[in-house]
């Protein structure tokens, strides 16, 4: 009951999002080195962030910063010198920055190779409907809760506005595992079909995103979230199940 509540909590958070996050088209030029982010997950302006980065299909190593977070906000303060997230680091420029406007502004022209497109122009309706994401998840993927360190990040293959991936990116950040994200955006009209819908009208289905195609390749389907993590070898679908290995492999009692 209760995850059912959560579910659909986020589901209205995506919705209030415009559900922005859900689009991909991969960018021009994808970087070299993984693109580096220090944030928050249930941050308005991370959020922005996040939904370019999936509109992109470009992948991200996250460094939760949940507050009272102590493993990546000192490091955050040590590169960037202030507690403020989104923080992105590109080693592919040595360029570090705060800002969700500049950082987004600086993806579609480095990566994008384009201008912003105009719905990336309307500052007040893009940060109002993703704080009123923020709002609608309350406290969740804010606070940090006790946790021991992950040696690898992990690997979250899912998009933004998934309502399902949300609830494991929410987990992630509380416990201050790092992950990379990788995008899995919808790209064709057949990517918005049930997973099992899709498998049995389309067995042979080809995606046009090399980041979905990788995902087929990997494990048969595409569906998010897919977790997979090098420290244990494990990796699954479902969101429930995920949260559960996560917070037993990585939760700690006080
Ligand atoms: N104008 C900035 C605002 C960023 C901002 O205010 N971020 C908040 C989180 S939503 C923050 O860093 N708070 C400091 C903290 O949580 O310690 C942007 O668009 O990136």
């Amino acid at each position: 009951m209760a995850s059912t509540l959560n579910l659909i909590g986020s589901l209205a958070a995506s919705s209030a999002a415009l559900w922005r996050g859900t689009m991909s088209r991969p960018a021009a030029r994808q970087p070299v080195k993984t693109l580096q982010l220090y944030e928050m997950e249930n941050c308005p302006y991370c959020r922005l962030v996040r939904e370019v980065l999936t509109e992109l299909e470009i992948d991200v190593l996250i460094y939760p910063c949940p507050k009272r977070g102590e493993r990546f906000r000192p490091e955050a303060i040590r590169l960037g010198g202030k507690a403020q997230f989104p923080f992105l680091v590109d080693p592919n420029t040595d360029l570090q920055l705060y800002e969700s406007a500049d950082i987004i502004a600086y993806l579609y022209t480095t990566y994008g190779e384009c201008k912003i497109p105009s719905m990336w122009r309307l500052k007040l309706v893009d940060t109002t409907s993703s704080m009123l994401a923020s709002g609608l998840r309350t406290t969740k993927g804010m606070f940090a809760r006790p946790s021991s360190p992950a040696q690898k990040p992990l690997v979250l293959w899912g998009f933004e506005s998934s309502p399902y991936a949300r609830l494991v990116r929410e987990r992630l950040c509380e416990l201050e595992v790092p992950y990379i994200i990788r995008n899995i955006g919808k790209a064709q009209w057949q990517d918005f079909a049930l997973t099992p819908i899709r498998n049995r009208l389309w067995p042979d289905f080809e995606h046009l995103s090399e980041n979905r195609q990788a995902l087929k390749a990997k494990t048969g389907q595409v569906m998010a979230p897919y977790l997979e993590d090098p420290n244990s070898g494990v990796s699954m679908f479902e969101s429930d199940e995920i949260i559960d290995y996560l917070d037993e492999t990585y939760g700690r009692l006080t």
